[in-house]
């Protein structure tokens, strides 16, 4: 590996070197939607100096190049430097912070064991260069979807790095059933806690308010008071069907697919990674070591909080009949695409 820099998390505020923060399909949409928040320090912080990496396909580079003149326009005083390539060894040369963005969308009549193969094809030799040429104190989010299965795949590509470096954002779907519970409720969104997402990061996600609170109270109890039908109901036939399905309202109503709100939950993740979440917990896709029943190995959603130095799953939590079964379900579908990939010779 590199030489490392400081790195992202421990002292950010105290460091004048920047960190590298490597974004691929820096090109695409939500590259486009992260770029500019990165530079302005949403991310790290308004005293966190940052070095932008571009990583793109050939086919890709004008539009990233494009991005840079914007941002070279913008004379962000963090922004310390941007580069552009398409050779992951250059684009992952000491870098701290890894956003995993470009992947290969699901074509018309594509199946899953293509989708996963074309994945694995660019997932598997982007944690390898990760593996020899990033910082040793690299943190990796996978967004590019199927993302849970992407980071596993890359992770396995990396055994040098400590697999608990690589997460899978789910905090998306976080923040769109906090969106929700606060419409239902009439309450501020930031006074809504301790939601879990668990699972993959598709159709099968469990948004689970077993453990929310709303200004200290139970979520299940102020849902109880305020909504004029039963709860357990409304939570099965309402809420988890439009959390889980929001990037397609999205993409009907907008015309085209969340990408603010999906760099925006990247920012969350990595600053709260790297900041520590504080009170209460979040959500992030991580290897699991067979927390909740959940098979190890598996890249998997689970509750979490971070002191600033890495993610710790918040354990110990009541799991009732109907979670376990919504996450049995999710799990079940994150052992099958690994058991895919597996019969590609990727794992
Ligand atoms: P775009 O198609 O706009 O951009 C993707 C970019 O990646 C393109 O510019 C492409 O040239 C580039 N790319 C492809 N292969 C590459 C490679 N091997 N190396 C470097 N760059 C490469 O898609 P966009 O809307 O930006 O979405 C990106 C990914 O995020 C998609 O896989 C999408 O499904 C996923 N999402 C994940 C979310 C999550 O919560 N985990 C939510 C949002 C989003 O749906």
């Amino acid at each position: 590996m590199a030489a490392t820099p400081p790195t992202a998390g421990t002292t950010p505020t105290t460091r004048s070197i920047p960190t590298t923060v490597t974004i691929t399909g820096a090109g695409g949409q939500i590259g486009y939607a992260l770029l500019f928040r990165i530079a302005a320090g949403d991310m790290l912080g308004p005293d966190v100096p940052v070095r932008l990496r571009l990583l793109e396909v050939p086919q890709g580079l004008r539009s990233a190049e494009g991005a840079a003149l914007e941002l070279q326009d913008c004379a962000f005083s963090l922004l310390a430097d941007v580069e552009i390539t398409d050779d992951p060894a250059v684009a992952f040369d000491g870098c701290n912070l890894a956003l995993l963005v470009g992947a290969r969308p699901r074509g018309p009549g594509m199946e899953r064991a293509d989708l996963l193969a074309a994945n694995a094809g660019i997932f598997g030799p982007q944690g390898a260069a990760l593996g020899a040429h990033a910082a040793d104190d690299v943190r990796v989010v996978v967004v590019g979807n199927p993302a849970n299965t992407n980071a596993l795949i890359a992770a396995a590509s990396a055994p040098d790095i400590d697999p608990s470096r690589f997460t899978a954002l789910i905090r998306l779907d976080e923040n769109r059933a906090k969106g929700q519970l606060a419409q239902a409720l009439g309450a501020p969104v930031g006074d809504i806690r301790n939601v879990t997402i668990w699972g993959n990061h598709s159709a099968t996600q469990f948004a689970d308010v077993a453990h929310a609170t709303v200004g200290g109270r139970a979520v299940t109890d102020a849902l109880a008071e305020r909504l004029d039908v039963d709860v357990a109901a409304w939570l099965d036939d309402t809420f988890l069907p439009r959390v889980a399905k929001r990037g397609a309202e999205i993409i009907e109503v907008r015309g085209s697919s969340s990408v603010a709100s999906a760099a925006n939950a990247t920012i969350d993740h990595v600053r709260d990674w790297v900041h520590g979440t504080g009170e209460g917990w979040t959500s992030a896709g991580l290897i699991s070591r067979g927390e909740y029943d959940v098979p190890e190995g598996l890249v998997s959603s689970f509750p979490v909080r971070s002191d600033g130095t890495g993610w710790q799953i918040v354990e110990g939590l009541e799991i009732d009949d109907r979670a376990r079964r919504l996450i049995d379900a999710s799990v079940a579908e994150l052992a099958a695409e690994r058991d895919a990939v597996r019969e590609l010779g990727v794992l």
